[in-house]
């Protein structure tokens, strides 16, 4: 292994989130000369750049780990839905553990990427002025590494301080005795509104959108109950490659329509007992395939929040008589306290629906119905979801194509992973493969045991360039949509969709279902590798397949 002073490798990771360190691993396992560079201090991924009060993760131990089992063996969790700091203090544990450090460079921000056809390497630019080369790239950026600020006028002229949750200082920022006007009411929103709302002088919470919010049921946990479970972890971490979720467990396999009421209440009522995302993944069949089966989820879901509301203008506005989307197609996030907040006196809701934001003042926010003062804004505004990091870290293919250029209009991708014309380049946790529907780990082993694989096979063959066939980028976009039109996830405006940004193609950006994604990419790697065309050493073309 080189030391991260060199400057040119097999491969260059870019990120230092699970699939980046699930790759870094693997690829040095398996004897390749590979540096991974990351811009944060710290590897996590979204766990560094998201570390705003409440941030915690929605998938429940041991979900959110990887099956590698030196690490889980130990190590301990003290919640079941974890923290960002304890999600920190884990992929230290994974770097620790796995001896990674040393092919990690920190604190470097990847500038650009070019291709250089006559050497057939990718030549990267760094932030701190350095520069490396690799025969291979590889980003790995996670699905928001680029957080949304929407273009609202006036935000120059305010007097107070604003930040975007994915942006949140390091050193913090004191909540207390503060005027915090918090914009959007996604995961983030509501995690930021259930800490702020204990501590703040005045939360005004902005909601362009009613969220769905599920009971979390967060508990501690000890480790003399971790350590009883943990023989049932290898069988957990088999089964999450098997559903379409990633999690443990998947959708029953009957439809809500083919019960009783009273059975299909039950299972409600069994679910949201239970807690976490189980209300989305483990509920009937056709729940984002049928409306009136997704119905019956959303009255139940309404009625369960509406019982904690005792205004009824409120309740009509956070848990609305009809669906604002139908549920689950934005993704649901968990609660703890969040419909309990608006009770405080501290707490109070503004409906953009009824009036929307139309200025920022030097001192609050204008809406029709007046300005609410403030001192601190936060953005807790989304991301713009899958292509945005990527097509940032000014990425520039054959011929000087730029990703931005290439994707303009439409995103294409072939696995999720290859863009034509962008050679020896895969991505990991990107658009068109399932990232936004599976939990980062389960994902990250799926793709970094693939692309190890191919790159292995690639050197077995004396292969030292492929790219993505432009006929199979097309049919693997194609299917995407496809699959996407056969559910209700294009009836809802959300990020799944590309539609929380202004000028973003309108397309389902992920593939819905983790076992049938990594069914395709096997069958593809025992087609010896279709779809990609590939050139040998000495030059021969292989037909594109
Ligand atoms: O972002 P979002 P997020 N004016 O895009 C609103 C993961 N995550 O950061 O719905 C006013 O979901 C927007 O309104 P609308 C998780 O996968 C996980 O919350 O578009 N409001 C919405 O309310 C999640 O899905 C955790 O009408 C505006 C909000 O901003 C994903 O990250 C925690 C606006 C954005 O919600 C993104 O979540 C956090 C405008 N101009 C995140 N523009 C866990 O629990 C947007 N909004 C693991």
């Amino acid at each position: 292994m080189k030391e991260t002073c060199s400057s040119d490798y097999d491969a260059v990771i870019v990120g230092a989130g699970f699939s980046g360190i699930y790759l870094l691993h693997k690829l040095r396992q398996a004897g390749f000369d590979v540096l991974l560079i990351e811009a944060a201090k710290q590897p996590g991924g979204i766990w560094y750049w998201n570390r705003y009060p409440g941030a915690r993760v929605d998938s429940q131990v041991p979900l959110y780990e990887f099956s590698i089992p030196e690490l889980w063996q130990s190590w301990e969790w003290s919640e079941r839905f974890p923290g960002w700091e304890e999600l920190r203090a884990y992929f230290r544990h994974v770097c620790d553990t796995l001896d990674l450090w040393r092919a990690m460079r920190m604190e470097t921000r990847v500038e650009s990427a070019q291709f250089d056809e006559d050497t057939n390497r990718w030549r990267l630019d760094l932030g701190d002025g350095g520069k490396v080369s690799a025969r291979f790239l590889l980003p790995a950026l996670g699905f928001a590494s680029k957080p949304y600020i929407p273009d609202i006028p006036g935000l120059g002229d305010f007097e107070g301080d604003w930040c975007h949750t994915a942006r949140w200082p390091q050193e913090g920022i004191d909540l207390s005795g503060r005027r915090i006007a918090l914009i959007g009411t996604g995961a983030s929103g509501v995690q930021v509104a259930q800490e702020a709302a204990k501590c703040a002088r005045q939360l005004t919470l902005f909601q362009r959108t009613p969220i769905l919010a599920l009971p979390m049921r967060q508990e501690k946990l000890d480790a003399d109950r971790q350590l009883r479970e943990k023989s049932d972890y290898p069988a957990v971490f088999e089964k999450r490659l098997t559903t379409s979720g990633g999690f443990e467990c998947q959708s029953l396999d009957v439809s809500a329509l083919a019960v009783t009421e009273e059975e299909r209440t039950a299972h409600f009522e069994e679910l949201w007992q239970q807690g976490g995302l189980r209300f989305w993944y483990h509920n009937f069949a056709d729940l984002l395939t049928n409306e009136i089966a997704n119905r019956h989820a959303y009255d139940f879901w309404r009625d369960k929040v509406r019982a904690r509301i005792c205004d009824p203008d409120l309740a009509e506005r956070l848990a609305p008589s009809e669906p604002p989307h139908p549920f689950g197609t934005k993704r649901p996030s968990l609660e703890q306290n969040y419909y309990d907040i608006f009770a405080q006196d501290n707490v109070t809701l503004v409906d953009l629906k009824e009036s929307p934001i139309t200025r920022i003042s030097a001192v609050g926010i204008e809406t029709g119905q007046g300005e609410v003062e403030c001192d601190l804004i936060v953005f807790a505004t989304g991301f713009d979801a899958g292509r945005g990091g990527l097509i940032d870290m000014n990425i520039a293919g054959r011929g000087g194509l730029t990703l931005g250029e290439a994707w303009k209009s439409e995103i294409k991708a072939y696995l999720g992973m290859a863009v034509a014309r962008f050679p020896n380049m895969l991505f990991a946790y990107g658009p068109l493969s399932p990232s936004g529907f599976s939990n980062g780990p389960t994902s990250a082993e799926i793709q970094g045991d693939w692309i190890c694989d191919f790159l292995i096979w690639l050197r077995d063959n004396g292969i030292d360039h492929f790219e993505a066939d432009p006929q199979a980028e097309r049919s693997w976009t194609d299917m995407v949509a496809q699959a996407g039109s056969m559910t209700l996830f294009p009836k809802a405006e959300s990020w799944y969709m590309g539609a929380n940004i202004p000028g973003k193609p309108r397309q389902l950006i992920n593939f819905p279902s983790v076992c049938g994604y990594a069914a395709m990419c096997h069958e593809v790697a025992g087609h010896d590798y279709r779809g990609f065309i590939k050139t040998t050493l000495s030059g021969t073309e292989d037909a594109p397949r």
